[in-house]
């Protein structure tokens, strides 16, 4: 028997309604999306660093301004979905503190390393497009703050993900080697980027309450799903090979049939042995660490300010 506050909620839920941060909310319901924003949040911040190693290595001054431009706005992001989680009850720094015990999680894929310039393009089309293509429904998830963070999130990914493009265009007309260079880049992504969308549906522990709850609006495989119906098309307009044999048109389902990823290697990901877990949360732990006096020093100016005051 349903908690006559739950089924109400439920209700809303059902007709659309959004929830909002004083609103009466289950338990679950706040738990779960705190959990779903901060990992979010971190894969954004966590997601600078791939993308961060070759902004002194970009090829011309314009291409490093649009890297730099890009991986500010992914700060821009993770601080809105820092904001968008602060609201449910946790702070920042539980957030971080969570992270940085590995209670908390990041997306799988910033655990692969960037090789080559070619991989910027390929993060930017793949990762972008999944990204996009995960988030865009999320602008009508039920609960208000996140909903609204995604809209600004999404105009930036799309800009993200057409950068990525173009510099994969711009590889696969160049030379023979830089075509090499794109058609690796791929070749190394491609699974990982299907890894994105979580664990098939049947392993997926989250997907039912998520999905009545409106906190997630599509399942997992869906999702996939319609990211290679829209990217192969597209590898193909690159001329390139998505390393999948048995990637094929199927016309009675109107879409792609297409090969798993190695899910063993996903878990393997997710327990922390990924080729640069280790590399990524250390980073992310010295950071914070270096930032400690900045922190110090507000906190003691902040307290001054407020001594005064009272005098
Ligand atoms: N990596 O029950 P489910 C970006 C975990 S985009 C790591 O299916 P759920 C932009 C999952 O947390 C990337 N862990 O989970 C950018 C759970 O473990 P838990 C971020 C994963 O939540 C681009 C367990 O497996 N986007 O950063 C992954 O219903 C370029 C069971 O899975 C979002 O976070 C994974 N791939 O579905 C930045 C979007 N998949 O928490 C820089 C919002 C699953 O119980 C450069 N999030 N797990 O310990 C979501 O839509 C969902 O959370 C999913 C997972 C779809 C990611």
């Amino acid at each position: 028997q349903m908690d006559p506050d739950e089924r109400a909620f439920q209700e809303r839920i059902n007709a659309g309604g959004k929830i909002e941060p004083k609103d009466w909310m289950p338990d679950g319901y706040r738990k779960n999306l705190i959990r779903q924003i901060g990992q979010h949040a971190h894969s954004e911040i966590v997601g600078q660093l791939p993308e961060g190693n070759w902004i002194t290595r970009a090829p011309t001054l314009e291409r490093k301004a649009i890297l730099l431009a890009k991986v500010q706005d992914e700060a821009g992001h993770g601080l809105y979905l820092y904001c968008a989680a602060e609201t449910l009850g946790i702070t920042r720094d539980e957030m971080f503190e969570a992270l940085h015990e590995g209670r908390m999680k990041y997306s799988s894929i910033f655990n692969y390393p960037t090789l080559t310039w070619a991989d910027m393009g390929a993060v930017g089309w793949l990762v972008d497009g999944a990204a996009i293509m995960n988030q865009v429904p999320l602008q009508r998830t039920s609960y208000g703050p996140y909903a609204r963070a995604m809209v600004r999130i999404c105009k930036e990914e799309s800009f993200h993900q057409r950068q990525g493009f173009d510099i994969m265009m711009k590889m696969c007309n160049g030379t023979d080697a830089q075509k090499k260079m794109a058609q690796d880049a791929l070749n190394r992504m491609w699974f990982p980027s299907l890894m994105m969308f979580g664990p098939s549906d049947e392993n997926s522990v989250h997907s039912e309450q998520s999905m009545a709850w409106k906190i997630k609006m599509n399942s997992n495989d869906e999702l996939r799903q319609k990211f290679v119906d829209q990217t192969a098309p597209q590898a193909e307009y690159l001329g390139l090979t998505i390393p999948d044999e048995t990637l094929k048109w199927n016309d009675k389902k109107g879409g792609y049939d297409f090969a798993e990823p190695d899910w063993n290697e996903f878990f393997d990901v997710l327990k922390g042995n990924g080729p640069c877990n280790q590399e990524r949360l250390q980073t992310r732990k010295t950071a914070w660490e270096d930032g400690a006096w900045v922190r110090d020093g507000m906190l003691a100016h902040a307290a001054k300010k407020r001594a005064m005051k009272v005098a």
